[in-house]
């Protein structure tokens, strides 16, 4: 290892005296122009990752559904899944070095983490499509090369394309192969199997309308079309030829802001989805024939996938067993319908995927989405061969029918994280198997009304929580002034906590009416203050 070699190219991202960031919920995240000492650090510290696990580790560059204005990166682990949490520590602090500390702060991680440094090392990149993205990702590449590591630059992906390639790679491409195309071939291979079956050929089941938040989604959608358009048309909006990143559109729009994105034409009972900025999310809705908007967010997404799976196992008469996975923002409404009318163990999470997505793999089958459209299905090593064997030898042909279709489903989802594309590919295929409208699969259940708000305060630190995040524990006092709110209206929950990816709090409110929801939310809010 050259130190002297470290700090000289150190010197080249300097870090900005006194600057201290956070590996948050989703890596670093702020203003683009504070990061590029950050994204040559994150370089270094892939490599040192890299060596220890003896695999392949991902780095993505992106601030997912911020503004464009912002950035991020975020390591990918070798299995394809979020950093370890201990290692978020060592990015931590190896971001927050002052630049005379960056060699002793990098020797205590080698020790620390007992680096082997003779071990070779790979490091795979991707970014989005912010302008900001390039150069950034170039000093990560920095970062790799003067440590010696070798790399690939996969160039312009989605988050979850680059945590497939990273899972590619340590598998020797048995998952599948680590190459955009390789991605498209395995998707698009199980897709249009689901979908040949001479019903599925209706019209009215075959467009979709893609609002693609003027990112990455567009430009992967665009490559993919042509191996799915037999299955489905897909005509894309906001594809980032006229507008800005995630500019009142995309995801996290319509869900914080329930509405429809700019920038699309929707007609009565059509069916829309919109992609984050980076594709990991996905939320559809449609207008109905008043012109009343209609979210469907990752709860019912969930839903629509854990009632699939429900009666495709019951089919093939096979008890694997099935637990979905939310976070407090889930709607009550859905909690209380998996549980009671489907039967279903459901799981509460504290916010961001990591912890659904180590929660899910406690089960056969583990369905996990955020509210906000973020969420995956993750399927046991025992229960895909299980499958994979079923498919192959049942002689019953109903459910040799019933088991393929569930090896196409378990191809079809992204096994590493949450992935717009493919969800989009596995529902689309769902509604049309089972021959649901967008306006049926709404009726499953009714959302509770709900509000969320974001609160500035001085340190969001202060607040502390537990039971995933639904009580507060610090400051005092400050439950029991929710609970008393909460009493105060029907069907009511509301809770608080730290944003891990903003300097804010995130304040949510559910109710009877829209009214009540409102007046809640904004009654916790000040009693946050
Ligand atoms: P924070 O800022 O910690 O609430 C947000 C989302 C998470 C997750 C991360 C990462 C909400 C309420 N929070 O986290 O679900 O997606 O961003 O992108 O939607
Ligand atoms: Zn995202």
């Amino acid at each position: 290892m050259d130190l002297h070699a470290i700090t000289a190219h150190s010197a080249l991202h300097a870090k900005p005296s006194g600057l201290v960031l956070q590996y948050g919920t989703a890596g670093f995240r702020t203003k683009a122009e504070h990061l590029d000492h950050v994204m040559y650090r994150m370089g270094l510290l892939a490599v040192l990752r890299s060596k220890q696990t003896k695999s392949t580790i991902g780095v993505m560059v992106t601030a997912s559904h911020n503004p464009e204005e912002d950035n991020g990166v975020k390591l990918v682990d070798p299995l394809g899944e979020m950093l370890a949490p201990s290692w978020e520590e060592h990015a931590t602090s190896l971001a927050n070095a002052e630049e005379q500390d960056l060699p002793g702060v990098l020797m205590d991680i080698i020790v620390k983490a007992a680096v082997d440094l003779q071990q070779d090392a790979f490091v795979v990149i991707g970014r989005d499509t912010r302008l900001s993205s390039e150069k950034l990702s170039q000093s990560v590449i920095d970062g790799v090369t003067v440590l010696e590591g070798q790399f690939h630059d996969y160039g312009l992906v989605t988050t979850p394309q680059l945590h497939y390639m990273v899972y590619c790679r340590n598998t020797s491409g048995q998952y599948g192969e680590a190459t955009v195309e390789g991605y498209y071939q395995k998707l698009s291979k199980a897709f249009m199997e689901l979908t040949k079956q001479p019903f599925c050929s209706e019209e009215e089941y075959r467009s979709l309308k893609v609002d693609c938040a003027n990112g990455i989604g567009a430009l992967k959608l665009k490559e993919m079309e042509h191996y799915i358009s037999q299955g489905l048309s897909v005509q894309l909006f906001n594809d980032g030829t006229k507008g800005k990143l995630n500019h009142l559109c995309g995801a996290d729009f319509v869900k914080s802001h329930q509405k429809p994105p700019q920038g699309i034409e929707m007609k009565s009972n059509e069916r829309c989805c919109s992609f984050d900025g980076d594709a990991d999310r996905i939320v559809y809705y449609y207008l109905d024939v008043d012109g009343h908007f209609h979210l469907i967010d990752g709860d019912k997404i969930a839903t629509l996938i854990s009632r699939f799976l429900k009666e495709l196992l019951l089919e093939i008469g096979e008890s694997l067993n099935i637990g979905v996975v939310q976070t407090a923002y889930a709607n009550g409404s859905s909690t209380r319908y998996l549980e009671e009318v489907m039967k279903v163990p459901v799981y509460c999470t504290k916010t961001g995927v990591k912890h659904l997505h180590h929660k899910a793999q406690e089960f056969d089958i583990g369905v996990y989405f955020e509210a906000n459209g973020h969420g995956t299905v993750l399927f046991s090593k025992a229960a895909e061969t299980k499958i994979r064997q079923l498919a192959k030898e049942l002689e019953d042909e109903k459910r040799k029918a019933a088991a393929k279709t569930l090896e196409n489903i378990l191809d079809l989802f992204n096994q590493t994280a949450g992935d717009a594309i493919s969800d989009m590919l596995v529902i689309e295929a769902i509604l049309t198997l089972k021959d649901l409208t967008i306006q049926q699969w709404d009726a499953l259940y009714t959302d509770l009304p709900n509000r969320q708000l974001k609160v500035k305060v001085a340190d969001r630190q202060v607040i502390s929580t537990t039971d995933a995040e639904r009580q507060v524990v610090t400051p005092p006092g400050l439950q029991e002034a929710i609970s008393d709110l909460v009493k105060k209206h029907k069907l009511s929950r509301a809770f608080v906590r730290p944003s891990g990816t903003e300097d804010i709090v995130r304040v949510y409110a559910e109710a009877d009416s829209q009214e009540n929801a409102d007046s809640l939310a904004r009654a916790v809010s000040l009693a946050v203050f």
